[in-house]
């Protein structure tokens, strides 16, 4: 049993003093005591949070992200940004993949996230057929998570049409498509392959209602079930209007109100981009206990829209962030953005708070690490005896920081912060980040900017 010890730590009860950490030979925290003695145990160098959790992402697009921003003159959205990320990915094999995700995941865990879920749908090679090793960009993710040591939640991700009722998927799509039974036999692949690693949770998710037909979306979710009774499921859902619209035209309903019909919505699921509810489902998604997936610099990037925060938090809905395409890597961007948006819409401050008395920071931090360890379905995001040891320590060196204490401390960081905030962060009970730096930076960044200069290249 190796021990911490922090002058000051957010616990889920809240900030607390002189606080000593215990964590056992697995990784996870043995013990927790406040108001301690220091003794033996290693001193921190600034006050700690959870490491945060990261519920969504696409690794490849953090390669492309900066690439899109340009007008072609005849309007850009949401769809033209598709047609783009779909040229993108057309290049991509294994071992790119590997490497970008490499990178990414080193810039997020010296950010301060500590465990990411992995919406992953790019399976199959070139000209859509599978690779010898059905696994093989799926194996690329959980070498490339297990090099920088950040835990995941991979997400193997059904895929089958091109619009609701079973349009036929395009050419850009091919790499995606799989049965319900292909997916499945990956899923269990996966899991003999990987055994019981604490770092790694097998889960699936189905791409979105326009993807994923009726049928085989309730086939895909019962044949999980048989698996895992408690494994993540994932779905983007209302992201863009248009789709709300197709969905009323092909079924009478919304999308997320289709969904809550129609699937066995629960604490196990976690709805991404529920941008676009009304009223009714968002006082019932926030009733299933769904995890809602917020992505707020992806959604501003994308032009996605507004979801109903407010409204959400007033009916006790959990949430978490995720930063999906990649165009920021920073969970305070997150957390401001997603806080930002309201306030500029509703002329109003410390929106995220709900209304209740206390700090915006802490509720965001809390907000987002409860519900991002509910859809990773791992034991992270606390520093609570049986939670794995994530942490991050903040850098109060930085002039941001300096002087600063609990929730002035955590407003600071999520509110005033630049870059290096972040000092220390311990992954699963190892030290993965010291200092501002990870151990195989270097190999990681030579094999980032060798798949750059092929794939950039063609
Ligand atoms: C994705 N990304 O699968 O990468 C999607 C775009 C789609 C976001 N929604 C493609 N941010 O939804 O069809
Ligand atoms: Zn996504």
């Amino acid at each position: 049993v190796t021990a911490l010890f922090a002058e000051s730590a957010l616990l889920p009860e809240g900030w607390a003093r002189d606080v000593r950490v215990s964590i056992g030979p697995d990784g996870d925290i043995a013990g927790i005591d406040t108001g301690a003695e220091p003794g033996e145990a290693e001193r921190l160098a600034g006050p700690i949070l959870p490491g945060m959790p990261n519920l969504h992402s696409h690794a490849f697009q953090r390669a492309m992200a900066g690439l899109t921003e340009c007008s072609s003159g005849t309007g850009e959205d949401f769809w033209s940004w598709r047609q783009a990320m779909y040229r993108f990915l057309a290049v991509l094999q294994p071992e790119h993949i590997r490497a970008i995700a490499a990178q990414l995941y080193l810039e997020m865990v010296k950010a301060g996230y500590t465990a990411v879920g992995e919406f992953h749908y790019l399976h199959h090679d070139r000209d859509g057929a599978p690779y010898a090793d059905r696994a093989s960009t799926s194996l690329a993710l959980i070498e490339a998570a297990q090099e920088v040591g950040i835990g995941l939640t991979l997400l193997p991700t059904l895929y089958q049409a091109n619009g609701f009722d079973g349009v036929p998927p395009e050419a850009g799509q091919r790499r995606f498509i799989d049965t319900v039974d292909g997916i499945l036999r990956l899923i269990e692949q996966l899991r003999q392959r990987t055994g019981a690693d604490p770092q790694l949770r097998i889960g699936l998710a189905l791409h979105s209602l326009r993807a994923v037909p009726a049928d085989a979306l309730a086939e895909a979710v019962a044949g999980l079930r048989t698996m895992d009774a408690s494994a993540p499921i994932h779905i983007h859902v209302a992201e863009q209007l248009r789709e709300v619209e197709e969905c009323v035209a092909w079924s009478g309903q919304r999308p997320v109100a289709w969904l809550l019909d129609h699937a066995p919505v629960d604490e196990t699921w976690c709805l991404v981009h529920a941008t676009h509810m009304d009223e009714s489902e968002t006082t019932r998604l926030a009733a299933a206990r769904a995890v809602a997936g917020l992505c707020p610099t992806t959604e501003a990037n994308l032009g996605d829209g507004f979801f109903p925060l407010l409204q959400f938090l007033a009916a006790g809905g959990r949430w978490g962030i995720g930063s999906d395409s990649h165009v920021s890597v920073n969970p305070i961007e997150e957390l401001r953005w997603l806080e930002y948006g309201r306030r500029l819409r509703l002329r109003r401050r410390a929106v995220s708070t709900g209304g209740r008395p206390g700090s915006t920071g802490c509720a965001l931090w809390h907000g987002a690490v409860e519900g991002g360890r509910q859809a990773l379905a791992r034991p992270v995001g606390r520093l609570a005896t049986g939670s794995r040891a994530d942490l991050v320590v903040l850098n109060t060196e930085a002039p941001t920081l300096y002087g600063k204490v609990e929730d002035a401390l955590l407003d600071s960081f999520i509110f005033a912060g630049s870059p290096a905030l972040v000092r220390d962060v311990m992954i699963g009970g190892r030290w993965v980040v010291r200092q501002g730096r990870h151990a195989a930076q270097e190999r990681i960044d030579a094999a980032f900017r060798g798949t750059l200069d092929q794939i950039l290249r063609t």
